[in-house]
């Protein structure tokens, strides 16, 4: 049985997936804190992930990593820059000096937020992140781009949109990632024999999705959820609008926060040279 270890294996998204994944590899759960409460099969190994040492010892022995440690929303720059820029190097680093062959990076549809809702956008497209955090995800896939590239890792990027039961929001009706679907990704990602570096969205078959999914379909995704089936309860909850910005980006509230200027202002248009 493969081992995987699972960093950030304590938060919302980890706890899923532990559960999803229960039995199918041995898991080695990594978080700042111990994890106490184990199932059979999972074993906590602590580790700062802003600490390379922390890193080399967690990720020495392991047949693939999920990286889902570090800060999973917006913050200051320097919890950003601490949690998932270096984070995220060390991450990397370790898994490198350590032989570890495949490593899957949890990034985030706000590596993407800047394009509008009214837009279908695949992997191919260049990222627009609406915030530190999603430019931290942004980073992360560059880093694992490298490291495919150089090193011959084995890279599986998955772009997440919200992994929670049942999608909670309007938006998220666009992006929601059932457990199972991840459970899914993450099998795909750490089994799938042709890895090299790939970018896929995590999210499930929704109707509303603002994402075209082709990379994940070709590598054998078959999702089994479709937020649709809980549209009209989600909907007659969503008391108003949130305000224009966050209505017209994918990223929502990650666009309006802070916001300076107009995103959607037209190109200048470029002046025709004489020859
Ligand atoms: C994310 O990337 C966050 O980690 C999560 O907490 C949610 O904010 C999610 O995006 C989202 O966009 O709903």
């Amino acid at each position: 049985m493969k081992t995987l270890l699972i960093t950030g294996a304590a938060g919302d998204v980890g706890t899923h997936l532990r559960r999803e994944l229960a039995g199918q590899y041995a898991l080695r759960l990594s978080d700042i804190k111990p994890i106490k409460k184990l199932a059979a099969g999972e074993k906590s190994m602590p580790g700062d992930v802003a600490r390379l040492t922390d890193m080399l010892r967690v990720t020495k022995g392991v047949d693939a990593i999920m990286h889902l440690g570090g800060f999973a929303v917006e913050g200051p720059w320097s919890e950003i820059l601490r949690a998932n820029i270096v984070g995220c190097y060390n991450l990397f680093e370790a898994a490198h000096r350590n032989g570890v062959k495949r490593v899957l990076f949890a990034t985030s549809n706000h590596a993407m937020g800047f394009y509008r809702r009214d837009q279908k956008i695949d992997h191919r497209m260049y990222p627009k992140p609406d915030s530190r955090y999603g430019l931290s995800k942004v980073f992360g896939e560059q880093l694992g781009s490298l490291y495919s590239d150089k090193y011959g890792m084995e890279v599986f990027c998955i772009r997440i949109g919200n992994v929670n039961p049942a999608p909670v929001d309007k938006r998220r009706l666009s992006l929601w990632l059932s457990p199972r679907d991840l459970a899914q990704l993450v099998k795909i990602g750490v089994d799938h024999p042709d890895i090299r570096f790939e970018i896929v969205y995590g999210v499930s078959g929704n109707k509303r999705s603002w994402y075209d999914n082709s990379n994940a379909e070709r590598l054998g995704y078959k999702p089994q959820d479709d937020s649709e089936s809980y549209a009209a309860e989600v909907l007659a909850k969503e008391k108003q609008p949130a305000d224009a910005q966050s209505e017209l980006y994918q990223g929502g509230a990650f666009v309006a926060a802070e916001i300076g200027g107009d995103p959607n202002r037209p190109r200048p248009k470029l002046k025709r040279r004489k020859s």
